[in-house]
C-alpha cells in the first residue's frame, strides 16, 4: 500500500485509497508465479546444444489471468548469465520498476540471485506475451499470456470451444550469445535463424525434426481462439493454415473489427488472437510459417525455412499422407503486396463496450527517422568492409546502453546516465526514400539520449523509413507502458500537408508495435498517462542492438494517482555505479515524499 506522508489531508485520502483498493480487489485475483530460469540441453537439426529456459521448456510457461488482475512472478536465476524480463504489452501503470528492458527500467538478476515482478494488468484482454530483455536471451526465454475477459463479461464473438496458443520463435544452431558477443565487437552482421519453431518444434521440413513436429487435435464443427505470438527474433512472418480460414478479432491485448483471411502477416513482437472453425473434411493439414522478407531483393541470407505444425482431425479415418500443405495460400517471402494487403485491413473493435480513444489535439509532435547507418570506428577497430561498424538509428542517434538504468537514475535524479535531449526532428531534411542517396547521410551518432514528456501529453510520432545503405524494410516499432493509435501510414517521404487529411481518428488500430513500412511512413497518436520510464525501440533485435531505440520519460501529474510508485525494497544492483553523480539525490522530492508501507 502506499501513502503520502507529513501530508495534511493523510486520513481522507488513505481511506479513500483502501477504498479504492478493497473495491479493486473485490474483482481481480493476485496470481504468484515461480520462473526458474537454467541450461537445458535440447536437440534440433541434428544437434545437441544447451538453451537457457524457464522451468524447463520452450517456449516457457503460460501466464493466465483475467482481465484487471495482478501477478507476481518470482524469477530465479539459476544460469551462468544475468537475465532480464519483460511482459510485453502490460501497461503497469505507474510501475515500470517491473517493465523489465535491461538499462532502461534495471539491471540484471544476476546468476544465483532472484527477483520478483509485480505484474499490473489494466485493460488489456486477448494474448500478450513476456520474454527476456536483456542482449538476445529473448531467443529462448519467452512464453503467452492469456486474459480472459473480466467475470460476467464475454468475447465481443461468440464464445469459442477451445483456445490454443501457437508461439513462433527463430532457432539458432550454435552458441547465440557467444555468435552475437562477436558479431557486436567486430560491428559486423549479426546472426541468422536456422529455423522457425511453432510451439518448440520446427516440424517436417527440417532435418532431423520430422519425429518431433507439433501437433494439434481438433474436433469436426468446432470453433478455436488461436493466440499466435511472433516471438521470432529478426523477422516478419507470413502463417497459414491449409484449407482453413481464419478470422482475425483481436491484435495486442486488445480486439480488432473481425477480418476473414487465407493468412496474416504477423511482426516480431505482435501477437494476433484469430478464430478457426474446423470444417474442412477430416484429416491433417499444415499449419505453415515462413519468413516475410521486405528488405532489398539483392538480400538473399535470410532465412528460407518453413516451421510447420500439423491441424489433425480427430475421428476414425484413414489418414491422407501427406498432410494438405498451404500452397496458394502462404505468400511466398518477398510478397510485400500480400503483407500490406492485410495489415491495412486492420481496425480498432470501436464498439460501445472496446470504444477508442484517439486524441485529437496533439501537443507534441515528433518526426522521427527510422534508419541503417554507420558508425565511425576508431583505430581501424573494427572487421567490417567500411571499416566502421553498422549501425541503426532514430533521428540519426544511435542508443548505447548505460551503466546505470534510466529508471533508476530518473528516480534518484542522478546524472550520467542519459541526457533529456531527444531530438523532436533528424538533422538534416533529404530525399529518406531516394535510390542513390549521398554518403554524407550514412554516418550516425551514438548517445542515451531519452524524450520528456508532461504527463497527460498527446503525443503524435510520424516515422519516416529511410534507404540509407539501401537498408530500407519494414521497423515493427514497440512502445512500453502504452499502446498507440495507428492514425496513418504510406508509400514514400511523409507529406505534412496532405498525408495527415487521410488520417484514421474513427477506429485505428490500437496496439503496441505496428512496422514502419519499407520506404514509407507510420503516423501514431497516444496519451503519455502512464508516469515513469518506457523504452521504444525497433523489435527486430539486431537494429535494437545497432542503436534503433530510445526511451519517454513521462512525468508525474501531480497527484498521488498520477505519480510514479517507489520502487520495490530490493531492485537488481547495476555493476558499475562509480561515475554517478549522487549528491544531486535531494531534488527528487515528488519521490522521497512517498514511502511504501
Ligand atoms: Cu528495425
Amino acid at each position: 500500500m502506499v501513502l503520502i506522508s507529513s501530508h495534511k489531508t493523510w486520513p481522507f485520502l488513505s481511506w479513500a485509497i483502501l477504498v479504492a483498493q478493497l473495491l479493486c480487489m473485490a474483482r481481480a485475483d493476485v496470481h504468484f508465479y515461480d520462473f526458474i530460469l537454467k541450461e537445458t540441453s535440447v536437440t534440433k537439426l541434428c544437434e545437441t546444444k544447451s538453451i537457457m529456459t524457464v522451468n524447463d521448456s520452450f517456449p516457457g510457461p503460460t501466464i493466465e489471468v483475467q482481465k484487471g488482475d495482478t501477478v507476481f512472478v518470482n524469477v530465479h536465476n539459476h544460469g551462468d548469465y544475468g537475465v532480464t524480463l519483460h511482459w510485453h504489452g502490460v501497461k503497469q501503470p505507474r510501475n515500470p520498476w517491473s517493465d523489465g528492458p535491461e538499462f532502461i527500467t534495471q539491471c540484471v538478476i544476476g546468476p544465483g540471485t532472484n527477483f520478483t515482478y509485480e505484474v499490473i494488468f489494466s485493460d488489456e484482454e486477448g494474448t500478450l506475451w513476456w520474454h527476456a530483455h536483456s542482449d538476445w536471451t529473448r531467443a529462448t526465454i519467452h512464453g503467452a499470456i492469456v486474459i480472459s475477459p473480466e467475470l460476467g463479461k464475454s468475447y465481443p464473438f461468440p464464445e469459442p470451444d477451445d483456445d490454443k496458443v501457437i508461439m513462433i520463435a527463430a532457432w539458432y544452431t550454435g552458441d547465440l550469445k557467444e555468435l552475437v558477443d562477436e558479431a557486436m565487437k567486430d560491428g559486423t552482421d549479426l546472426p541468422h535463424s536456422d529455423g522457425y519453431a511453432i510451439n518448440g518444434e520446427l516440424g517436417d521440413f527440417c532435418t532431423c525434426s520430422q519425429e518431433t513436429t507439433h501437433h494439434w487435435y481438433v474436433d469436426y464443427g468446432k470453433t478455436y481462439l488461436l493466440r499466435i505470438v511472433n516471438a521470432v527474433m529478426n523477422a516478419e512472418l507470413f502463417f497459414a493454415i491449409a484449407d482453413h480460414n481464419l478470422t482475425v478479432v483481436g491484435m495486442d491485448g486488445g480486439y480488432v473489427k473481425p477480418i476473414v483471411t487465407t493468412y496474416i502477416m504477423i511482426s516480431p513482437g505482435q501477437t494476433m488472437d484469430v478464430l478457426l472453425t474446423a470444417n474442412q473434411p477430416l484429416g491433417r493439414y499444415y499449419i505453415a510459417t515462413r519468413q516475410y522478407s521486405s528488405e532489398d531483393a539483392e538480400v538473399t541470407g535470410f532465412d528460407h525455412s518453413i516451421g510447420s505444425a500439423i491441424l489433425q482431425y480427430r475421428g476414425n479415418y484413414s489418414l491422407p499422407s501427406p498432410p494438405v500443405f498451404p500452397n496458394a495460400t502462404l505468400p511466398l517471402y518477398l510478397d510485400f503486396g500480400a503483407a500490406l494487403r492485410f495489415t491495412n485491413q486492420l481496425r480498432s473493435l470501436a464498439s460501445e463496450d472496446h470504444p477508442v480513444d484517439v486524441p485529437g489535439d496533439v501537443s507534441t509532435k515528433m518526426f522521427i527517422t527510422v534508419s541503417m547507418g554507420e558508425i565511425y570506428c576508431p583505430n581501424s577497430s573494427c572487421t567490417s568492409v567500411s571499416g566502421n561498424k553498422l549501425g541503426s538509428s532514430l533521428n540519426n542517434v544511435s542508443w548505447v546502453n548505460p551503466s546505470l538504468d534510466v529508471l533508476s537514475a530518473y528516480y534518484r535524479n542522478l546524472s550520467g546516465s542519459y541526457t533529456a535531449d531527444f531530438p523532436d526532428w533528424p538533422p538534416s531534411m533529404y530525399n529518406f526514400t531516394g535510390d542513390d542517396l549521398p554518403d554524407s547521410v550514412d554516418m550516425t551518432y551514438q548517445g542515451t539520449k531519452v524524450k520528456v514528456l508532461n504527463y497527460n501529453e498527446t503525443v503524435e510520432i510520424v516515422f519516416q523509413g529511410t534507404n540509407v545503405l539501401k537498408g530500407s524494410m519494414n521497423h515493427p516499432m514497440h512502445l512500453h507502458g502504452h499502446n498507440f493509435y495507428v492514425v496513418g501510414t504510406g508509400h514514400g517521404n511523409f507529406d505534412s500537408k496532405m498525408d495527415p487529411r487521410t488520417y484514421n481518428l474513427v477506429d485505428p488500430p490500437h496496439v503496441n508495435t505496428f512496422g514502419v513500412p519499407k520506404n514509407g511512413w507510420l503516423a501514431v497518436r497516444f496519451t503519455a498517462n502512464n508516469p515513469g520510464v518506457w523504452f521504444w525501440h525497433c523489435h527486430l533485435d539486431r537494429h535494437m542492438s545497432w542503436g534503433m531505440d530510445t526511451a519517454f520519460i513521462v512525468k508525474d501529474g501531480g497527484t498521488l494517482e498520477t505519480s510514479l510508485r517507489p520502487p520495490p525494497a530490493h531492485m537488481p544492483p547495476c555493476m558499475d555505479m562509480g561515475s554517478y553523480d549522487i549528491s544531486m539525490q535531494t531534488s527528487s522530492i515528488d519521490h522521497v515524499e512517498m514511502q511504501q508501507l
